[in-house]
């Protein structure tokens, strides 16, 4: 038998006070807002600071603001040729290693996600601009492939010399006629994370992308799909049981998707969001200039999935289409109910960790409830206010000079193209019936109470909860897998899914479920014990001693 796993016997407060206690003052007055105990204040959800600066010399989970453009929005993208304007680092560290997966079978399909295309900047184009370079890059790419766009990013010392990337953009575009070619100012310091990357990158494919193609694609109950990546092949998964269901996905963003299905996203009736995070943006914009309204979805759990179906048939109010989604579900889950309720029997009671990113930190609370499984501690890396809270806390948020870097687009509606797709007497009709427009309630409010939520965590906050806590899981990234691991506790990459997945939709809980299973029910981990627990100091003797 594995030895048992020491029980919790720290409560919440106590474990803040812990973490607190090790920082100088300063640090732990800002850290005491971004650690919160769940409870309710008044009946109100609490409040957490979020999207704020990291502090210097804390080891954070984050990334840039460059790792969000070209990264997450514009990766997953196969036939825009996207080309990283710095030292060669930036363009190599940021390629294929994202998971993000793309289908390129079709005839003639464009696929340049396998380059890694990059100016390789050096000390001279530093010292004298690297404008020429950037041009002489887009000319090449435009000469050796013919691209439907050329996308240009601009890493930190582009941003420092002021190259005017945008300048060169519009002339290389003007030159080659036949080819987009845009620029993001997506610089790796331009805010706290890689949140301002998001944004970036939506403000520049809505303004230079979307609504390029006007024509009208085929296919009934035409949605987008926004903030889906297809890592580990989610976005199949859902494709596929859209598919199912009759409803017809004109742009997913930006999972397996292509230039048109941007160029086309203002065709659709409705937008359907599951990141909020990183695309809530394009979500209103493509409401205001075109009067698409948006809902709130999520296909990472099985009743979720469900339930995201039936919200778009709500929507659609067409007695077929809600059969045909019925149907579906109807055939599907019991297959994923077998193996819930058989995994289940060996996960329920045990405890979760969850910090990822800026929507999956409460999405996969779903996963591991439907095995009954408690997330007792979670938070994001660089969500919002509102992704913990609700979006009911925009109002209040506070614009401090971080944010107010990043640009607003204005957007009005379009003279020709807009069209209201639903009139104010059909919305609240239909949110009568219970669907909700434009709303997110965010993470904290499915939480259980006294649970802690941790915005923006760390690497010592990271191993003081689990020394403390001992959850079963631990789900977050590469930075924090091994050192996770080292502790003795089963960890789980949820960017990446380590080499699994799909996660999402009906196949996709099944393949989690089992995999939790396999996680929190292997007994090695209960053997492990790192060299330093027995020998806490190390000592060394020169060999001529
Ligand atoms: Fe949205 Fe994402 Fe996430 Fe995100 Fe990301 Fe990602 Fe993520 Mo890693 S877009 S916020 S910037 S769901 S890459 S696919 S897993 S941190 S929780």
């Amino acid at each position: 038998m594995a030895p048992k796993r020491k029980p919790a016997t720290w409560n919440p407060a106590e474990i803040k006070a812990e973490m607190l206690k090790r920082y100088p003052p300063k640090v732990a007055r800002r850290r005491d807002k971004q650690i919160m105990i769940n409870e309710a204040l008044a009946n109100d959800t609490p409040e957490i600071t979020a999207n704020v600066r990291t502090i210097p010399g804390i080891i954070t989970m984050r990334g840039c603001t460059y790792a969000g453009c070209k990264g997450v929005i514009l990766g997953p993208t196969r036939d825009i040729v996207n080309i990283t304007h710095g030292p060669i680092g930036c363009g190599f560290y940021s390629w294929l290693t994202r998971r993000n997966q793309t289908d390129a079978s079709g005839e003639g399909d464009a696929n340049y996600m396998t380059y890694s295309f990059s100016t390789d900047m050096q000390d001279k184009d530093i010292i004298f601009g690297g404008e020429k370079k950037l041009e002489q890059a887009i000319q090449e790419a435009y000469d050796l492939f013919h691209p439907r766009a050329i996308a240009v990013f601009a890493t930190c010392p582009v941003g420092l010399i002021g190259d005017d990337i945008h300048a060169v953009a519009r002339r290389m575009k003007a030159k080659f006629g036949d080819c987009n070619v845009f620029a993001f100012s997506c610089e790796g310091y331009k805010g706290v994370s890689q949140s301002a990357g998001h944004h970036i990158a939506n403000n520049q494919i809505f303004r230079h992308v979307v609504g390029e193609n006007d024509a009208k694609k085929p296919g009934a109950f035409q949605i987008n799909l926004l903030g889906e990546y297809n890592i580990g092949g989610d976005g199949f998964e859902i494709d596929r049981i859209l598919r199912r269901c009759g409803i017809t996905n004109i742009a997913t963003f930006s999972g397996n998707s292509t230039y048109d299905q941007f160029a086309s996203a203002h065709t659709a009736d409705l937008n359907c969001v599951m990141c909020h995070r990183s695309i809530n943006y394009v979500a209103d914009m493509l409401e205001t200039q075109y009067g698409i309204p948006w809902i709130k979805v999520n296909f990472i759990g099985a009743g979720a999935t469900a339930k995201s179906l039936r919200k778009i048939a709500a929507y659609f109010e067409n007695t077929e289409l809600t059969e045909q989604v019925e149907a579906v579900i109807a055939e599907e889950l019991p297959e994923v109910e077998a193996v819930r309720k058989d995994v289940r029997t060996r996960t329920a009671g045990k405890t979760a960790m969850l910090f990822v990113g800026g929507s999956r930190a409460h999405h996969y609370q779903e996963l591991f409830k439907e095995i009954g499984m408690q997330t007792i501690s979670a938070g994001y890396e660089f969500a919002h206010r509102d992704d913990y809270e609700g979006r009911r806390v925009i109002p209040h948020l506070k614009v401090d000079a971080d944010s107010r870097n990043i640009e607003e687009l204005t957007v009005t509606p379009d003279a020709q193209r807009f069209r209201l797709r639903r009139d104010s007497e059909q919305v609240q009709a239909l949110e009568a019936a219970g669907l909700r427009f434009k709303e997110y309630e965010g993470m904290v409010p499915d939480m259980d109470a006294g649970t802690l939520v941790i915005d923006d965590l760390n690497q010592f906050e990271a191993e003081t909860l689990v020394q403390a806590f001992r959850p079963d899981i631990f789900c977050a990234g590469i930075k924090e897998k091994f050192s996770m691991q080292k502790l003795g506790i089963p960890m789980k990459q949820l960017h990446s899914y380590d080499s699994g997945g799909p996660y999402a939709g009906f196949r996709g809980a099944v393949n989690f479920y089992r995999e939790i299973d396999r996680l929190v029910n292997s007994r090695v981990w209960g053997y492990l014990k790192a060299p330093w627990q027995e020998n806490p100091e190390l000592s060394a003797t020169y060999v001529w001693e």
